[in-house]
């Protein structure tokens, strides 16, 4: 029997539901998050969306020929996006060359691990953090002024349609994988699940 992205979410549905349900987004949405979590949450964003470029890269090195317009889409809007997060920045007089937070660098490790891993398991990683964003944002739209430009940018209906197609790269791929390969896809959403949790609350912890 052969896995399937909506097995994953399925079968994890509470891990799922904490990594896309925060009081932080809460607070997003009604405008009561203080700026200072609010920053301490856009700084460690870029420093870890540096990071995700790289996994992309990687996976776009192990991916066969027919996935290519996807991932090099998904590029081209990281550079947009990485571009992005620093006019934020900018506006707002923060710094980016500061450290990881603890929690930021585990995830950060956790994504390099994934260089030696079969396709198959970095192309379900990939979609996973990429819908976690797309919900999380997506269940908590609209936001007020000034949070609805980034609700929009992770919730808006054509990133939902990026997302299922790297459902669709994914579940193409597990089709194929062995029940040891499967398991270890099973352990990966787990972790993604997991780490997106521990990001927001890294940043709503800040006083
Ligand atoms: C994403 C992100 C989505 N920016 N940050 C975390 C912690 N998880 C997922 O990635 P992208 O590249 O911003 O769409």
């Amino acid at each position: 029997m052969s896995l399937t992205c909506k097995q994953l979410l399925e079968t994890y549905e509470h891990a799922w539901q904490s990594a896309t349900h925060h009081p932080f987004l809460e607070q997003c949405k009604s405008g009561t998050i203080k700026p200072v979590q609010f920053n301490t949450w856009l700084v460690q964003d870029y420093l870890f969306v540096i990071e995700f470029t790289r996994m992309v890269a990687r996976l776009l090195a192990a991916a066969p020929v027919s996935h290519f317009d996807t991932i090099l889409g998904g590029l081209a809007a990281l550079k947009d996006e990485l571009n992005w997060f620093r006019a934020k920045a900018s506006e707002r007089n923060l710094k980016l060359d500061i450290p990881k937070q603890q929690t930021n660098q585990r995830y950060c490790q956790f994504m390099t691990t994934l260089a030696i891993a079969p396709y198959v398991i970095q192309a379900t990683a990939f979609w996973a953090i990429e819908l976690a964003y797309n919900q999380a944002w997506q269940i908590h739209s609209p936001m007020v002024e000034p949070y609805h430009e980034f609700a929009d940018r992770w919730g808006n209906p054509e990133f939902t349609v990026y997302v299922n197609l790297l459902e669709k790269q994914a579940d193409e791929v597990l089709q194929n994988a062995s029940e040891l390969v499967q398991n270890r896809v099973k352990e990966v959403f787990r972790e993604v699940a997991k780490f997106e949790k521990s990001f927001w609350q890294m940043a709503f912890v800040v006083k």
